[in-house]
């Protein structure tokens, strides 16, 4: 068994380290993880709206981060029905499979998300005359929490030309608060098998660096061979489970 690991230690390092620059380069959004000073920020529209005596208050925080030294913040204030987001569009066409992606927080010592707050993302696809086709968004973070990824994994429909990426707080509660953080957005734009791999890379790399058990089940299946059904490792929605059958895994690229 040790030598069984080892074996799989080596494929899986060898694939990792190779792959994550690959798709480091791949991330279509510019400003990404909101490093660049200034505000708005940078390649980012900023928009905020409300129903009632309130808003959604933006700003830069260089104290909370994902990844870098900054993030973006938002805070619900007042009252009513309130909205405010960041958002970039990148160019698709009809039947490319995006995936999109970013990390969303809020602080449980400074004004939690509560009573209704919704932190979230959202991909819409746009034709030629920014007419919404489909929305699309994860599920909210509503109270406080630790990093937390959220993906969006679509198929662009028919008569797409744009993928409007966004992170949003907002709320339709009366007295809803609470301030989210968001940063590392990414998007990526492919074939479904080529965001399948993606998929597969990234839940490998969680995995492999955080569950000796997923180390040692792949082990026990692999054995001599470099082909395995990963589908069976890993969480992918039902969208995309179909896209992945069997990887041959020593042989990407
Ligand atoms: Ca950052």
């Amino acid at each position: 068994m040790t030598k069984a690991i080892l074996r799989i230690f080596g494929i899986f390092s060898v694939v990792l380290i190779l792959s994550i620059p690959v798709y480091a380069s791949d991330n279509l959004v510019i400003n990404p993880g909101f490093e660049e000073s200034g505000w708005p920020p940078a390649s980012w529209d900023q928009w905020d709206g409300s129903t009632g005596s309130g808003g959604v208050s933006g700003s830069i925080s260089t104290s909370v981060a994902h990844s870098g030294a900054q993030s973006t913040a938002r805070a619900l204030w007042g009252t009513g029905g309130r909205w405010g987001g960041y958002t970039q569009d990148v160019a698709v066409t009809e039947g490319d499979f995006v995936r999109a992606s970013g990390w969303l927080m809020s602080k449980s010592d400074n004004d939690p998300l509560a009573d209704g707050a919704e932190a979230y993302i959202e991909v819409k696809f746009l034709d030629s005359g920014d007419s919404e086709l489909e929305v699309y968004s994860s599920t909210p973070l509503t109270e406080a929490s630790t990093w937390v990824r959220h993906v969006i994994e679509e198929e662009a429909p028919e008569g797409s030309v744009k993928a409007r990426f966004s992170f949003i707080l907002s709320t339709d509660d009366e007295n809803a608060s609470g301030t989210a953080y968001f940063d590392d957005a990414y998007i990526r734009i492919g074939t479904a098998e080529d965001l399948a791999y993606d998929h597969i890379y990234y839940e490998m790399d969680k995995y492999y660096k955080e569950s000796l058990d997923f180390t040692v089940r792949a082990a026990d299946t692999l054995s001599n061979t470099a082909d395995v059904d990963i589908s069976s490792y890993v969480t992918i929605s039902d969208s995309w489970r179909s896209k992945i059958v069997t990887t041959s895994i020593g042989q990407r690229r």
